[in-house]
């Protein structure tokens, strides 16, 4: 028997590169969601599948960029320690940027001084002329240390295939750690409130600049092999109440409709999703938000 190889490898970047969209594609599910607003991810989301011999577990983690609250802080915390847990590294940094980004500096600097040897994602491909994308690996290698550059579109897939066989071959040998079919750890309830929070944010993004969050209170297995989901989306103020409700609820409804939608194919069963709003101001200064998905409150 071949020897099996097994590894963590954490994607990381500057908020919006795409490592959620990469983390879904390389599992074929989603599994993390997407937005196209930044600070999307909140907490380590693993996305786990198989390349030859080897078993990849993808860790995607929240942006990192300059915290100033304490979500935020929360959220750059786990993203860094998903780099140092993890056996390899990937930077993704969106190529279509005009400019590199700050937080894409900071990140190789922070990679370089903790010894950290990355393997370097432009992406985005699909939206960037050939003659940028060297420009800005050139620029790239020469601030940091990368041991391989790859140039791909988590989006249109193309690249993933060289990048995955050649992080085949990185990871450690060893035996896998999950099972054979187990696509993420994430638990389904929590899966059920981010895509929520993805179909809420999809719509919303620019009225509630993210001072909202969901979760799952209550999930009910029915005898007739559907499941009932009841939710709740906190928001911060009346009036963020009412633009989540939408007129004659609306808007609510149609958050509803899509993430039932969703989570219906992902669960393979009919869903019920009942979604109620709850004003609570300091939801972003209260432990409680922080426990479901495993942020560290005082980071
Ligand atoms: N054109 C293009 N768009 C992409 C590609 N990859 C991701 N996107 C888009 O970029 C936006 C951000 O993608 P995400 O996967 O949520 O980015 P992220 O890095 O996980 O963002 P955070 O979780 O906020 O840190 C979404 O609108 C994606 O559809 C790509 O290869 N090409
Ligand atoms: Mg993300």
């Amino acid at each position: 028997m071949s020897q099996t190889r097994c590894g963590f490898i954490a994607l990381v970047g500057a908020p919006n590169a795409g490592k959620s969209t990469l983390l879904n594609a390389f599992v074929g599910s989603k599994v993390a969601i997407v937005s196209p607003k930044v600070q999307t991810t909140r907490t380590r989301v693993l996305g786990i599948t198989l390349h030859g011999d080897s078993q990849l577990v993808f860790v995607d983690t929240p942006g990192i960029f300059q915290p100033k609250r304490r979500l935020e802080r929360a959220m750059v915390a786990a993203a860094w320690q998903g780099a140092r847990d993890a056996d390899l590294v990937v930077l993704l940094v969106d190529a279509s940027d005009a400019k590199i980004k700050p937080e894409t500096r900071s990140i190789v600097a922070g990679l370089k001084s903790g010894g950290r040897p990355a393997v370097l994602a432009l992406n985005k491909v699909d939206a960037v002329k050939r003659t940028r994308l060297l420009a800005l690996s050139e620029e790239l290698n020469s601030e940091g240390d990368f041991t391989a550059t790859f140039m791909i579109s988590a989006l249109t897939g193309d690249g993933l295939g060289d990048l995955k066989s050649s992080l085949a071959a990185a990871v450690p040998e060893g035996p896998w750690l999950y099972p054979e079919d187990q696509l993420s750890d994430m638990p389904e309830r929590l899966l059920a409130a981010e895509i929520t929070r993805e179909k809420l944010f999809l719509r919303l993004y620019q009225e509630l600049p993210y001072s909202a969050t969901v979760e799952t209170e209550n999930w009910e297995q029915r005898d007739d092999g559907s499941i009932a989901i009841a939710q709740v989306i906190f928001v911060q103020r009346d009036t963020q109440k009412a633009i989540v409700l939408g007129k004659g609820g609306q808007m609510i409804k149609a958050i509803g409709t899509a993430a039932r939608q969703e989570l219906e194919e992902i669960l393979d069963c009919r869903v019920h999703i009942r979604l109620f709003v709850k004003v609570r101001e300091n939801w972003i200064d209260d432990p409680d938000r922080y426990s479901d998905w495993g942020l560290d409150f005082n980071a």
